[in-house]
């Protein structure tokens, strides 16, 4: 493993994000007991609410917030078992004249033993009104989409038409959990985005795992300075309080890092999740100051993403079925132009203009009884070929195998010259069909170079990251990697198997019979 592989692990993985003892400055945060006496407030209290953070502890909520506002919550605790967080809606007077001296929102969740209780001013935002007509007409709107990339781009358009963001992006997160931005919705006077990929160490696996259950987050002003929580530690628990589900948790400052060295001055994101997988985020960036968004239109913002999450296993049936389609049409037109040629069916394919587009492949190899054949962009070295089948065949009954890391499987190809990085192995009674990709760098724009910090924690895995301070397109090297081959390029692989089978028996038994 390369250095920077155990640096990253052990550094940017093990950020306990969801403890960070501290939560950002736009709001006041109260954790209480059962008995519903504040065991743990921000230190902010004292300005917010006009009552030092000694005072508070042991005492009632009712200290704090007033006692028709606690009541409220008292009875809201009785009502709901807060293993989501909730609104709480208190009447207008309420809001504005006991808590902070402006409209808040008050939300409730439940952490361990300890209810929760955040109060965010509301009144400092654009008002933007989220009713339930709004809310069904987004839906429909998402709904009528028909591909990933249409419901991608028109929740793009959604958020940012609901949040008012500089820009919004839906991040796509690969296999690897590197991502790419699918699409994007910004304002005119800033560059694109669109199509750059980031490594999977920008967000890393804690990261990952606390997104997947809590869907939105919300750093309102990037240089924001961090209230402690008092006391860091829970009295009862000996631990820092919880903030999984937090609204107000301070975030990591290594990200918040990164984004100031993106120009980012305020960020969100709304999670997609697919079959209980982090599926890609909705990335939202202010460039133009703090930019706060209130408790209803980040719930708006997340009910798009759960709704476009719950529609992306039907868009990529449909998105597969369009391509399958296609792809037989193109075997199609391989099948016709294989009848109408006298040849073997082997050497014909070889010149078939669609052979390389039926998988998606680089180039393409073939070995028949006269010896090797290639197409393509593919290394014409035999015995590197033959390799790359060996290397492809793990399995000795498998008719159509591939892989996309032949680099992992034989290290010592990534040194060599052309050598494909993919493969894809059709093994017929009649020879062998070898088709090849390239690395994914020669094909892939990525974003920034995720060289610097790698290159620096190369050299001294102790130091701290620092993410990387240039976003310029960058072509990375993404060592011995293909893109992956998906389910329907092995299909389409192994009906043209079947066909060329077919053909290759039918035709040596007109050859027997001649023969005889
Ligand atoms: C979190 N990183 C994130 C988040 C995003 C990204 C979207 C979610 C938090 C948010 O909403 O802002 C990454 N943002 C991107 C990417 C784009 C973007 C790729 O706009 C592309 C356009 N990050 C690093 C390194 C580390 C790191 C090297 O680059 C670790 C050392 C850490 N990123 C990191 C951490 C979090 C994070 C710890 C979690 C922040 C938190 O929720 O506390």
């Amino acid at each position: 493993t390369p250095a920077y592989e155990t640096a990253t692990l052990t550094t940017c993985d093990r950020e306990p994000i969801h403890i960070p003892g501290a939560i950002q400055p736009h709001g006041v945060l109260l954790a209480l007991d059962l008995d519903f006496r504040i065991v743990v407030a921000s230190q902010n209290v004292q300005s917010a609410l006009g009552v030092p953070v000694e005072e508070l502890i042991g005492r009632e909520l009712a200290h704090a917030i007033g006692t028709v506002a606690a009541a409220s919550v008292v009875a809201a605790i009785d009502e709901e078992d807060l293993t989501e967080p909730i609104h709480l809606v208190l009447p207008d007077d309420v809001r504005r004249g006991t808590l902070l001296g402006v409209l808040v929102d008050l939300v409730l969740h439940r952490s361990g033993e300890r209810i929760v209780v955040e109060i965010e001013p509301e009144d400092f935002v654009t008002q933007r009104r989220v009713t339930y007509r709004s809310a069904r007409a987004a839906m429909s709107r998402l709904t009528e989409t028909q591909t990933i990339a249409e419901l991608c781009d028109r929740l793009a358009i959604e958020v940012r038409e609901l949040t008012g963001f500089d820009r919004v992006m839906v991040y796509r997160f690969d296999e690897e959990w590197n991502g790419e931005v699918v699409a994007e919705q910004k304002r005119d006077d800033l560059n694109t985005f669109l199509g750059l990929h980031y490594p999977a160490t920008d967000i890393p696996a804690q990261a990952r795992r606390l997104y997947t259950a809590n869907w939105t987050r919300l750093i309102a002003d990037i240089g924001y300075a961090p209230v402690a929580l008092d006391p860091v530690l829970d009295p009862g628990t000996g631990a820092p309080l919880d903030l999984s589900f937090s609204a107000l948790r301070s975030v990591s400052p290594i990200h918040l890092e990164y984004l100031s060295n993106m120009g980012v001055t305020a960020s969100m994101s709304v999670s997609m999740v697919r079959d209980g997988e982090l599926w890609g985020l909705v990335a939202c960036h202010h460039y133009s100051g703090p930019h706060h968004v209130p408790h209803d239109v980040r719930s708006m913002a997340e009910f798009l993403g759960q709704t476009a999450s719950q529609l992306i296993d039907e868009r990529e049936r449909s998105d597969s079925r369009v391509e399958e389609l296609y792809l037989q049409a193109v075997l199609a037109g391989i099948t016709a132009r294989l009848a109408a040629d006298g040849r073997p069916p082997l050497e014909a394919l070889i010149d078939d203009p669609a052979l390389l587009e039926l998988v998606g492949a680089d180039g393409a190899a073939l070995w028949d009884d006269s010896g090797l054949h290639a197409v393509g962009d593919i290394s014409r070295d035999e015995a590197l070929l033959k390799r790359v089948v060996a290397l492809t065949r793990r399995d000795d009954d498998g008719l159509v195998q591939a892989s996309s890391r032949l680099a992992r499987l034989a290290p010592e190809l990534a040194e060599v010259e052309d050598a494909p990085a993919g493969a894809l192995l059709v093994t017929m009674a009649g020879g062998w069909l070898l088709f090849t990709r390239n690395e994914l760098v020669e094909v892939v724009t990525w974003g920034g170079d995720p060289r610097n910090k790698e290159l620096a924690l190369a050299e001294n895995p102790e130091v701290r990251l620092s993410p990387r301070k240039s976003f310029e397109k960058w072509r990375g090297a993404v060592r011995g990697r293909s893109a992956s081959w998906s389910a329907w390029h092995l299909e389409t692989a192994d009906r043209l198997r079947q066909l060329l089978e077919a053909k290759i028996v039918r035709r040596s038994r007109e050859q027997i019979a001649i023969a005889e």
